[in-house]
């Protein structure tokens, strides 16, 4: 790939007695390139250094990253396995012991064996994330399918990429979440972003977004909050949290009206427009206005210079994606390029920003309750059969479709469910609607749970395994763009920890499946694996090697042959990958939120991020600069609602829900819209704003609704601000 106009030479310096270690930052899928600085005399992880030759960050990186290396010998690391003495503590972190792996291991196989003896094999459970690399994604997987012999799997991603996996899947045949590479972004004409707070989420995408208005190009921003992004944008779109499919359709309106669309590029590479032009119809921008509460001008101007740029990228985010109509939303904003044919080429495109470090590589390989490794589908038998096959099971054997995540936790509470293997999540933080959550953790027979820090949710289990860190092993992710790059093993594993690979296999071993894994030692043999049976996919990684990663800086998805150098730009001879190679323009009728304001519920909550830390906050909490930077959650008020409260800034109230409340301090703010309220969820136990989320789900992603319920603050008797 060219360089583009940021990249400069920079060499890193290395110290006397130290070492780098060429690898990404462990958070969002930006996937920023870092060196680890090792301390060649104790062989620890003592620093960081950005990359300047990755081409998505070029030497940039944000608070979190810059501190991610913290984490790795953190006082608070869990040491070695710790099995549950006292079942009456669950719920809080006292009521352990420690025991050796072989001990924890004989537990866990003797209580998976006997619940499968005496409830059938689908009473185990998978619950699973994506901060994980490829390797342990797929491997998880299959552990799920071929050890455990449940249908029960599914992962951290159906609360956060399934909205953008079907709509994308549905519009365009394929889930790749960008159709461009990163660096293309600074040099299209009109960047149009939905529901994203890249300046918080994806801090090291800004330098490329503020390039587009330096080159006198457009920034388009919907968003019920002021965002930096926002603040800066040629247009806030500042509409009601949940309204985003009148605001699209509302666009799309206009591209026709305006005369704005590609006819030639309709007809011959898309279906399904007649259709959509008919429900548009009637999404006049006075219509849309009523419903989305922004302005007739903005909605004109925005659909105006999008339709005269002659190149454009859509981009959302969860903000759009979180709601019961996630999906929906997706293939509207999605029909914006398509009606206009600003797709398929080099600066025009659709993206999605992928949140977690492997949130695009995590659901192609088999984590989801209905698919199966290279995005093949369980419902598909000749699909069954080709992994079947690859697996060495019969296809009879092969489990059926599961549940998704908050379906799971349903089935826990009625016993379908009595025990679950949980890795990589934190879903007593970030799962909604907690307080059932919590009792369906509570009611299980028996719960294991993995990581390297004791989190919220591993405090209600039976067993907890310490795992290694990012920094502590070898592997692949893709990031948001599409592209499989390396991580590198920095440092030995921590104490007693393990990888979560290693102890899968120990595990299945021990269930009597072992001839199904014996043969994989290492992340590179669980990478070939997933070559080979991958191969034929959608998500084709055959052609991908180690070693061909590391000579491009990464290998972009579908990459079919060991010839093969990848596919950073997808479309690019309009073949769309539904089976007629057309792209779907979608008809969406609009429908309200789930929950909308009421007499007794009258605001708007919606919920999200902050810079300094990441999703349940397990990991960041502990990183002093972050925790100092943000100690606690704060409840974002408009000026004027305040006042119709009469509540001050750092006042203590109560903000409730149908589904239960929690008290925070409030932060006065302009940048918000006068009937929404705002709170940001990485934090646990009574401070957790997923107690007051609504748990409705999109009926095709199954995605809950995050983004939008209806709410009400409550003063309390005594003020409550803090003095001095
Ligand atoms: N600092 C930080 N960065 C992260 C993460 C983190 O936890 N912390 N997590 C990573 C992950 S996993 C993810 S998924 C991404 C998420 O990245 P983002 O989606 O950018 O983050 P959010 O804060 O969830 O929501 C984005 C914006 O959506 C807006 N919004 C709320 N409701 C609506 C609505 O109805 N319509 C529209 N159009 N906008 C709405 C919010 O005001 C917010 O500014 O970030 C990744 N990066
Ligand atoms: N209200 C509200 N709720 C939300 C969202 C929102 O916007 N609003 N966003 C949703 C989104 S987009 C997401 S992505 C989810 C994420 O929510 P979670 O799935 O809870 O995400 P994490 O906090 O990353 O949890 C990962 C846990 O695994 C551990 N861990 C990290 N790496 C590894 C590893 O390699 N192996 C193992 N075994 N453990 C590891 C970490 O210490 C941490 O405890 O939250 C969702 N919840
Ligand atoms: S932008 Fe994302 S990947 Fe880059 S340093 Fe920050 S958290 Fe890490
Ligand atoms: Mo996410």
């Amino acid at each position: 790939m060219p360089k583009d106009k940021f990249f400069k030479v920079i060499e890193n310096k290395i110290h006397p007695n130290e070492k780098l270690v060429s690898t990404h930052c462990s958070y969002c899928g930006m996937q920023c390139g870092m060196n680890l600085r090792v301390d060649t005399t104790t062989n620890k992880i003592i620093g960081v250094e950005p990359r300047y030759d990755f081409p998505v960050n070029l030497g940039k990186m944000c608070p979190k990253g810059v501190t991610a290396y913290q984490q790795v010998n953190h006082p608070d690391r869990i040491q070695r396995p710790l099995i549950r003495t006292d079942a009456s503590l669950k719920g809080t972190a006292e009521g352990f012991r420690e025991a050796s792996w072989e001990e924890a291991l004989d537990l866990i196989v003797s209580k998976f064996k006997e619940l499968q003896h005496n409830y059938g094999k689908d009473t185990l459970s998978v619950y699973s994330g994506v901060s994980m690399t490829n390797e342990k994604c797929y491997l998880t997987g299959k552990f799920a399918r071929v050890a455990l012999q449940t249908r029960y799997i599914d992962y951290n991603g159906r609360f956060c990429m399934s909205s953008a996996a079907a709509g994308l899947n549905r519009s365009l045949g394929i889930d790749r979440g960008s159709t461009i590479p990163w660096t293309d972004i600074h040099q299209t004409d009109c960047l149009f972003l939905a529901g994203s707070n890249a300046a918080e989420c994806h801090p090291t995408s800004m330098f490329r977004i503020w390039e587009v208005q330096n080159r006198g190009g457009y920034l388009i921003v919907a968003d019920p909050r002021e965002t930096p992004l926002a603040r800066r944008a040629d247009i806030h779109l500042d509409l009601r949290p949940g309204t985003d499919l009148a605001l699209a359709n509302g666009i799309v309106h206009l591209l026709i009206e305006n005369g704005h669309i590609d006819e030639d590029f309709i007809r011959n590479h898309t279906n399904g427009f007649e259709e959509t032009k008919e429900v548009v119809a009637t999404f006049t921008p006075e219509y849309v206005s009523e419903i989305t509460g922004v302005s007739v001008e903005k909605i004109v101007r925005a659909a105006d210079i999008f339709g005269r740029a002659p190149d454009a990228i859509v981009m959302f985010c969860r903000g759009v994606e979180q709601q019961a109509k996630g999906t929906d939303n997706v293939s509207a904003y999605t029909n914006m390029s398509l009606v206009t044919g600003k797709i398929g080429r080099p600066k025009s495109g659709v993206a999605t920003l992928t949140g977690q470090g492997n949130g695009q590589g995590g659901r192609e390989h088999g984590q989801k309750a209905d698919q199966l490794p290279g995005y093949r589908k369980l419902d598909n038998p000749e699909h069954v059969r080709e992994i079947a096959c690859a697996w060495g099971i019969p296809a009879e054997e092969m489990p059926q479709k599961g549940v998704s995540a908050y379906e799971m936790f349903q089935l826990m509470k009625d016993k379908t469910i009595r025990s679950l293997y949980l890795l990589c999540s934190n879903p007593v933080v970030s799962a909604p609607n907690l307080n059932h959550v919590r009792e369906s953790l509570k009611s299980l027979d028996f719960m294991v749970c993995c990581d390297f820090y004791l989190s919220e949710s591993a405090e209600y289990a039976d067993v907890v395994l310490p795992v290694t860190t990012w920094a502590e092993d070898d592997g692949t992710t893709t990031n948001l763009e599409g592209r499989i790059i390396r991580h590198r093993q920095a440092q030995e594993w921590f104490a007693e920890s393990k990888p979560d690979w290693w102890i899968q296999i120990e595990i299945a071993k021990r269930m009597g499946r072992g001839k199904f894994f014996t043969y994989l030692k290492s992340p590179q043999d669980i990478f070939n694996e997933i070559r080979q049976v991958s191969k034929g996919g959608v998500a084709d990684y055959y052609g991908v090697t180690y070693e061909k990663i590391d000579q491009n800086n990464g290998v972009f998805w579908p990459c079919r042959e060991e010839g093969d150098e990848g596919q950073p730009h997808l479309f690019l001879d309009k073949k769309f990958y539904h089976p007629d190679g057309k792209a779907k323009i979608c008809a969406l009728p609009y429908r309200p939120p789930a929950e909308e304001p009421d007499e007794e519920y009258p605001l708007r909550l919606t919920t999200g991020r902050v810079v300094f830390h990441y999703l349940s906050g397990n990991q960041t909490r502990r990183i002093p600069f972050l925790k100092d930077m943000y100690p606690d959650p704060l409840l974002e008020v408009h000026p004027k609602t305040a006042t119709r409260y009469g509540i001050e800034h750092d006042e203590l109230v109560t903000l409730k829900t149908r589904r239960g409340e929690a008290q925070y301090r409030v932060k006065v703010i302009e940048a918000i819209r006068e009937d929404t309220v705002f709170v940001p969820y990485h934090w646990g136990k009574a401070q957790s704003i997923n107690l007051l989320t609504n748990p409705a789900l999109d009926p095709y992603s199954k995605m809950p609704e995050f983004k939008a319920c209806a709410a009400k603050i409550i003063k309390h008797k005594h003020g409550g601000v803090r003095h001095g």
